[in-house]
């Protein structure tokens, strides 16, 4: 079967990331809690790239109530601590979220990226 936008979803409902989180396919984990899990992008674009990833499967940001709110912040203060991990806390660093298609979104699972070790421009492209 040929696999539409979303290369990294494996079956209905179910994607790439879920499998990472539940240690079915193996990743470089940089932090793993109860909520998250953060490991290395297997496609860096930056000298280190790293993905936070939920252990809820939000689809997105747009799939998220209210009362999930202190989740998704949560997340963010894993990418700082991802980013004092990395050693580029100080230096500085970029955090995307790329949500649905024309934002780039792939993996049908919220993720951020965490990227670090170089300079970024602005605008993103
Ligand atoms: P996005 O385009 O925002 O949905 O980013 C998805 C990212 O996920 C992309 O940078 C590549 C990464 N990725 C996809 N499949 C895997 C995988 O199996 N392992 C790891 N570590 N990263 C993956």
């Amino acid at each position: 079967m040929r696999m539409g936008r979303v290369e990294a979803r494996v079956s209905q409902g179910e994607t790439i990331f879920g499998k990472i989180i539940r240690g079915e396919i193996p990743s470089d984990k940089v932090y793993e809690d109860d909520l998250a899990v953060a490991f290395r992008d297997i496609h860096p674009v930056a000298p280190s790239h790293v993905l936070v990833v939920p252990k809820h499967p939000f689809v997105s940001l747009l799939d998220s109530s209210p009362a999930e709110a202190a989740v998704l912040g949560h997340l963010l203060w894993v990418a700082a601590e991802v980013a004092r991990r990395e050693g580029y806390a100080e230096d500085g660093f970029r955090v995307v979220i790329n949500n649905g298609e024309s934002a780039g979104q792939e993996v049908e699972h919220l993720h951020l990226h965490v990227l670090g070790g170089r300079r970024f421009g602005w605008p993103p492209g």
